[in-house]
């Protein structure tokens, strides 16, 4: 091979890499960016659909500051931890007793209020129970009645911030329970583990504006806003996919 030959193969060879690698880093990117980052969902309604149980200036600041920076503070807790990264939130919900704080806080702050969202809808468009909902709930808490007893209770009784829940255990059967912080019955380290089938916000961020400091009169308003027909669609799928699981 003459020196002109040589250098020329060079060349290409360089040339080559060079352009394989800018291929590389072109579909290995936006494909790191699309799989490991989460984003804000836009509201599945106008920030006063859900007035007057819900005001406008409370969902327009709940949604665009508090959900935006739970998820933007996720980004951040996981941008730098590759066994953290491409996975759906659920993964890192089952095993977050073994994950940073900061993933935990935020990564149940984020999975928490996309779930609260779409359990909510204008008021009187919530329909009610599915048959098969409402047996379990009777089977379960003795009657509808009973179980928002139950559910309020447990919103009231939460001390400081958190959640309330009504989940379907592993055995299928129905139970009220709530969560401190952004923990949710999810997370590995719940004390009661199982499927959300609703869950109601009680930090003070989603009702103060408008109720002040009377927790239990959002309670009793959040209701007039419950999408039953969500409700009872969690609550067929959590059975099929339990009677799978068994
Ligand atoms: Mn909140």
């Amino acid at each position: 091979m003459s020196m002109h030959a040589r250098q020329s193969f060079a060349l290409r060879t360089f040339a080559l890499r060079t352009f394989a690698l800018a291929m590389l880093m072109l579909v290995c990117v936006p494909l790191r960016a699309a799989t490991s980052d989460f984003t804000l969902a836009p509201l599945p309604y106008p920030y006063d659909a859900l007035e007057p149980a819900i005001d406008a200036r409370t969902m327009q600041i709940h949604h665009g500051k508090h959900h935006q920076a739970y998820v933007d503070n996720l980004n951040r807790a996981i941008a730098t931890d590759a066994t953290l990264r491409g996975q759906p939130l659920e993964a890192l919900l089952s095993r977050m007793s073994k994950l940073p704080d900061a993933v935990r806080n935020n990564g149940g702050g984020h999975w928490n209020h996309d779930f609260f969202w779409q359990s909510m809808t204008r008021p009187g468009q919530g329909g009610a129970p599915s048959a098969s909902l409402l047996a379990a709930i009777e089977r379960d808490f003795g009657s509808l009645d009973k179980f928002k007893a139950a559910f309020r209770a447990a919103g009231l009784t939460r001390f400081g911030s958190g959640w309330s829940w009504l989940i379907v255990s592993a055995d299928g059967k129905l139970k009220v329970t709530s969560t401190a912080n952004q923990d949710n019955p999810l997370m590995d380290l719940a004390t009661d583990r199982g499927t959300p089938l609703l869950g109601n916000d009680v930090w003070e961020h989603a009702y103060y504006l408008q109720y002040q400091n009377r927790r239990g009169d959002y309670l009793d308003a959040w209701w007039t806003v419950v999408d039953w027909s969500v409700v009872s669609r969690r609550h067929a799928e959590a059975l099929t996919v339990g009677a799978s699981g068994r």
